[in-house]
């Protein structure tokens, strides 16, 4: 669940210079949020191994190095708040208060698991916390999440939608087809991209740079500060070809 927040209620004419005035978060606000992303880092580091026992079937995207964002990101949403997200989303479920049991209930294909098991990992659903998954599409979450904010904003709720998204699905037709309609229509909707600095990093892929003319095309790994692309996990070859680096 969300908890206190001192960005609640923060309006337009609120940001900016007077936002420096206000007073920090609690001390229990800090440590809810730390807890949370201790939690989520606990568990993916646990799902990993789990996957890498072969006790976990399909895909598995872990989240490590993005707790911060996603904690940091849900925690402004208020209960009722919509919250959507892409395949990489075990640590968006744990933020937004699905027990970790019931998560990792739903990795291991159980019926116990907060999707019935049917679901797995890029798949995780839970509509008593309006957390409405989880899209193995790249991009197919966008025009999703639009539509719900439009549902919110015909019956007149006051419920706002948060997207997020990796740095990939701004290559997709979606991308641009529901950024233009949530501004047309001014959609209740926040989109929030999350950068892991290329795409599909997360398969431990290598990046095929353009080739220079008359030379060889050499490949170069992808890097990173923090770590979050140290997961790894998803089983595929290293060799995957990725035409497109969308370093950003
Ligand atoms: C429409 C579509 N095309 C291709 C894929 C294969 N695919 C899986 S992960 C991925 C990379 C996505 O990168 P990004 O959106 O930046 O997310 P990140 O893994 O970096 O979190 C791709 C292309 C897909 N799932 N959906
Ligand atoms: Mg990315």
């Amino acid at each position: 669940m969300a908890t206190e927040d001192a960005t609640r209620g923060r309006g337009p004419d609120d940001r900016g210079v007077q936002a420096e005035q206000r007073p920090l978060p609690s001390r229990e606000t800090y440590e809810k949020v730390l807890a949370k992303m201790l939690l989520i880092r606990r568990f993916e580091e646990r799902a990993g191994e789990m996957y890498a026992k072969a006790k976990i079937g399909g895909f598995l995207h872990l989240c490590i190095g993005e707790e911060a964002t996603v904690v940091g990101a849900t925690q402004a949403l208020r209960d009722t708040d919509f919250l959507m997200s892409t395949y990489r989303e075990h640590g968006q479920a744990l933020a937004r208060g699905t027990e970790a049991k019931v998560v990792m209930a739903e990795l291991f294909g159980k019926v116990d698991g907060c999707s019935g098991g049917r679901g797995g990992s890029m798949h995780l659903f839970d509509f008593e916390r309006r957390f409405l998954g989880g899209y193995g599409i790249v991009g197919g979450n966008l025009p999703l999440a639009a539509g719900v904010a439009l549902a919110s904003d015909y019956t007149e709720t006051e419920d706002a939608t948060l997207c997020m998204f990796g740095d990939g699905a701004t290559n997709q037709g979606t991308f641009g087809e529901t950024m233009n309609l949530a501004a047309l229509w001014h959609l209740p909707i926040v989109f929030m991209v999350i950068t892991r600095n290329t795409t599909r990093d997360s398969l431990g892929c290598r990046i095929r740079l353009p080739r220079p003319r008359g030379r060889r095309s050499v490949p170069a790994t992808t890097s990173s500060a923090d770590g979050s692309n140290s997961s790894g996990c998803s089983g595929t070859s290293t060799q995957t070809s990725c035409p497109v680096s969308l370093s950003t």
